[in-house]
């Protein structure tokens, strides 16, 4: 496992298949991405749009585990243990409704890094209290496609209050485009964004653009 650093959290790609286009490839968008320079990537592959079966899901898993490899980017599994076992991922991202986030610390120790998504300060501040959480993910900050069971958007003020209670760093996603992400806190640890990047037309340009809202 890669060693967490927050820096690695500032343009973090999140994806999976129900999230592509039918003539997009995986591998082949998230080596561009990555070429491009985006700095983690989670791989989130789940619900009746996935093109993927449980042992295509590994098979595929395990490839882009390689890439992120390659390109020395942390790869970050989305709320399942047992492929983030089997692809030897250096993160775990869960929710507050993926079970309970204590037992997944301790199941998880030293195995993998945490991610913990946030939706609200009184989630924060609980999780404050919880050891071995690296950082939080918090959104949807504006209103989102890409997930269908997501929370109202926060608004980039709401952003604000939760980065501001959270003792971690905190990535900020949901909804961001290349109209709105000029009203973003500089402050949070980084931003992860899925559509704003599967369906960029210049990778290049707007992983920079994503960088530069935490630049210092
Ligand atoms: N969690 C909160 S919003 C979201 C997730 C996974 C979807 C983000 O996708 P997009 O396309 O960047 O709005
Ligand atoms: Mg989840």
């Amino acid at each position: 496992m890669m060693k967490f650093e927050p820096d690695q959290l500032r343009a973090y790609f999140v994806c999976g298949t129900q999230d592509l286009r039918p003539e997009q490839d995986i591998l082949e968008l998230v080596d561009r991405v990555l070429a491009a320079g985006v700095t983690a990537f989670q791989f989130r592959d789940k619900g009746p749009h996935s093109r993927l079966t449980p042992a295509q899901r590994l098979e595929i898993g395990r490839a882009l585990r390689q890439l992120c490899r390659r390109y020395q980017v942390p790869f970050i599994v989305d709320d399942d243990l047992a492929l983030a076992d089997a692809t030897a991922a250096d993160g775990i991202h869960v929710g507050q409704k993926d079970g309970n986030i204590k037992a997944t610390v301790s199941q998880v120790a030293g195995r993998h890094f945490i991610g913990y998504s946030c939706e609200t300060t009184a989630q924060i501040k609980k999780a404050n209290t919880i050891g071995g959480i690296d950082y939080y993910g918090c959104g949807p900050i504006f209103p989102t496609q890409s997930k269908t069971d997501a929370d109202p958007a926060l608004g980039p003020e709401g952003l604000m209050a939760l980065i501001k209670a959270a003792k971690r760093p905190v990535v900020g996603i949901g909804g961001i485009t290349l109209n709105n992400h000029a009203q973003l806190p500089t402050n949070a640890a980084g931003y992860a964004v899925i559509s704003y990047l599967t369906r960029s037309q210049d990778l290049t340009a707007d992983v920079a653009a994503l960088l530069a809202i935490t630049a210092k």
